[in-house]
């Protein structure tokens, strides 16, 4: 074979250059390492060992990325040989030199796959990381072991507990990969490979662990620790590599144990959906072929705690932004906001100082409706009043383009009385974020009765380029979250009338692997929207609907939560929360007053109830076409109300056998 490409299975072709065979994984669109591409990869194996002509190998991916790991649409099935470790430890053995040229992403499988390589060689875009916590499982190919033995035990807990990824820069100051190659990254890699020819070659599960300081280590784990309530995952796989230290053979045994035991468990099995639920959620019904709008310049009404946020996203995604604010002083008062916001990031290290200073001066903030003309889109987040709203976005259709995109982030109002107020409705959708905007992942996008499906496709593409996890819902009171949320209050607090307590049922919700009880979570966020709401809704509801005045009482008597020292807890000068006898007064005298006998409730009762709600109230949703599918409404209530993305949201626990 000389110069010509040769194929080594469907998805793994090789080539010759000099004396080196190029080995390239084609395995779109993530080069997973599926079946196909581990038999092909021991073909080029067999080939390089056969030939005398050929001296080393390098293997590389097809476009951008390297590998993305081992190919999850496999796991639950059978495995087929040769499986992800045999043909890992074979390269780490091999005779000759295999050096990895990294052109993207090396995800789990595929850094596992590195890793053995005698030398890997980055691209400066490449990313690097082993997610596999992210999936409820550990790295099942060595990476637990090898990561350890070129980073150190410290890294390769916060990497791998973490599962997050690092540039090549990072990577290469970890020790993890040789070097980082601005130039021809085949050529260098394929001299690379060549100069170790007829050399001793560096094995990484050869080379002994890295000792390390017990307190970095000590430090490095439980800053994992308290961040993944509930997981089982990451724990293990600090265990494993904490005690990478012994026998290498022994580490991957009791590796693979470990990760074909987690990849059988329900956490790992709904964290899958998640991965995938995510991927689904951006394809979006009758948006095949259509083009979203340009967008270079967002405006931002409102340049509040939201408005800030979101121009702080704006700003990081790289658009323009021109803020508006009623007057001079506020404008003013919005551009410090966000500036301070962007300071944090400059001394967080999230931002470098050129960024900084670009993002800065792509910033213009104004009182004038006139000065938002240029706007491609703009997003409102103004005081959540109908009238409010109506009358700016009348003022807007003066002044902006009429092929302008306006969008209106508010949470509980009628999108469609909103947009029914513009010249333009077509040209309205709602873009719902989630406070902090330029935190939270989350963005509900509001499909109006008459938003143009390209304006839809202008929301989904801005949301991408946000990086939002983009959920569209359409018109109802609450969207998707909000309304599973208030279905979800709304039976805690017939659990409160029941027999239960606050703090029991904060306790169980907790201990199901949500962050903050739905209580406590109450009082952080204050009483008196939702009393405010209730007040509102009070004329036109159903007598004949179960209404509990539980939450009234405590507002009534001035307990509107934390801010005011006590709501449904009491809080210590230093807002420690703590149980207040008086709030299960008021809840016994509601009982009373019904005549309701209470009863007691196990954490699993008060769950099983709760989840019981959230399902009911998506089902809803589903069936009035609010929501498109059960994995949206589940992406919905993990990414903004703390559901516990290792129990899959609340559709998927209602299908899993408790
Ligand atoms: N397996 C199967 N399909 C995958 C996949 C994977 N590993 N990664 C992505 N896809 C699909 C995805 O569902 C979507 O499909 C399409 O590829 C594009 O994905 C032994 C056991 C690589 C950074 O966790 O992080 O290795 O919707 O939209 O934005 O220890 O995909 O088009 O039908 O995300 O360009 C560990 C997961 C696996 C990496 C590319 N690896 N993937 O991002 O594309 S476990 C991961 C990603 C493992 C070892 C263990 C990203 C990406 P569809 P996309 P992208």
């Amino acid at each position: 074979m000389s110069g010509g490409s040769l194929a080594f299975s469907g998805s793994v072709r090789g080539e010759l250059r000099q004396a080196v065979l190029l080995v390239t994984i084609d395995n779109p669109p993530v080069n997973a390492l599926s079946a196909d591409v581990r038999a092909g990869l021991m073909a080029a194996l067999d080939q390089v060992e056969r030939s005398v002509e050929i001296r080393a190998m390098v293997i590389t991916g097809a476009g951008k990325t390297f590998i993305g790991g081992a190919d999850i649409r496999e796991f639950g099935k059978p495995s087929v040989d040769p499986i992800l470790p045999t043909v890992i430890e074979r390269i780490e053995v091999f005779a000759k030199p295999v050096a990895a040229a990294i052109n993207g992403a090396a995800l789990g499988g595929g850094l596992e796959l590195a890793l053995a390589c005698h030398h890997r060689i980055a691209a400066p875009v490449a990313q690097m990381g082993l997610p596999e916590v992210k999936l409820g499982i550990v790295p099942g190919a060595g990476g637990t072991q090898r990561l350890p033995r070129l980073a150190g035990i410290p890294a390769a807990i916060d990497l791998i507990g973490s599962g997050r990824s690092v540039k090549a820069a990072e990577a290469s100051s970890l020790g993890i990969i040789d070097a980082v190659s601005k130039a021809d990254l085949i050529e260098t890699a394929i001299a690379a490979a060549t100069a170790l020819a007829g050399h001793d070659l560096r094995r990484t599960g050869s080379l002994a662990v890295p000792s390390a300081e017990p307190t970095d280590v000590e430090k490095a784990r439980s800053k994992i620790l308290k961040k993944v309530r509930g997981q089982q995952a990451p724990s293990e796989a600090i265990r494993l590599v904490e005690m990478a230290t012994r026998a290498i053979a022994e580490g991957l045994a009791d590796e693979r144990d470990t990760f074909l035991r987690l990849r059988d468990s329900e956490q790992a099995a709904a964290l899958r959906h998640v991965f995938f639920a995510e991927r689904q959620a951006s394809k979006v019904e009758g948006l095949d072929g259509i083009e979203p709008r340009p967008v270079e310049t967002i405006g931002i009404c409102g340049l509040g705690l939201m408005g800030s946020g979101i121009a702080v996203a704006a700003l990081g995604a790289g658009y323009r932004v021109i803020g508006l604010d009623q007057t001079g002083e506020a404008a003013e008062r919005g551009r410090q906001g966000i500036i301070a916001l962007l300071e944090r990031n400059l001394s967080s290290g999230r931002l470098d100082q050129a960024g900084f200073e670009a993002q800065t001066t792509r910033l213009s903030v104004t009182a004038q409706d006139l000065d938002l003309a240029p706007s491609d889109l703009v997003i409102e987040a103004v005081f959540d009043d109908l009238d409010v709203k109506v009358d700016l976005f009348r003022r807007l259709d003066r002044v902006l383009r009429p092929d302008a995109v306006l969008a209106t982030n508010t949470s509980y109002l009628n999108p469609d009385e909103i947009a029914a107020s513009t010249l333009h409705p077509e040209r309205v959708l709602g873009l719902h974020f989630f406070s902090p905007a330029h935190v939270m992942r989350l963005l509900e996008v509001v499909r109006c009765g008459k938003t143009a499906p390209d304006v839809l496709a202008t929301g989904l593409a801005v949301a991408k380029k946000l990086r939002k996890l983009a959920v569209v819902t359409g018109v109802t009171e609450g969207f998707i979250g909000n309304r599973i949320f208030s279905a979800y209050r709304r039976e805690a607090e017939f659990l409160l009338e029941d027999g239960a307590l606050p703090h029991e049922i904060d306790a169980a919700l907790e201990s199901y692997g949500f962050p903050m009880g739905l209580f406590a979570v109450y009082d952080m966020a204050g009483l008196e929207i939702a009393w405010a709401r209730r007040k509102r809704q009070a004329a036109g509801r159903n007598p004949s609907e179960r209404y509990v005045e539980i939450a009234d009482r405590l507002c009534e008597a001035g307990r509107l939560g934390q801010k005011a020292g006590r709501g449904w807890y009491a809080y210590n000068p230093d807002g420690k929360r703590q149980l207040d006898p008086e709030v299960t007064a008021f809840i016994e005298n509601c009982r009373a007053e019904k005549g309701i006998t209470p009863c007691s409730f196990t954490a699993e009762e008060i769950v099983k109830r709760l989840l019981a709600a959230m399902s009911y109230e998506g089902r809803r949703l589903l069936d009035e076409d609010i929501a498109s599918r059960e994995s949206d409404i589940d992406l919905v209530m993990i990414n903004g109300y703390g559901f516990p993305a290792q129990k899959g949201g609340p559709m998927f626990a209602a299908q899993t056998p408790r």
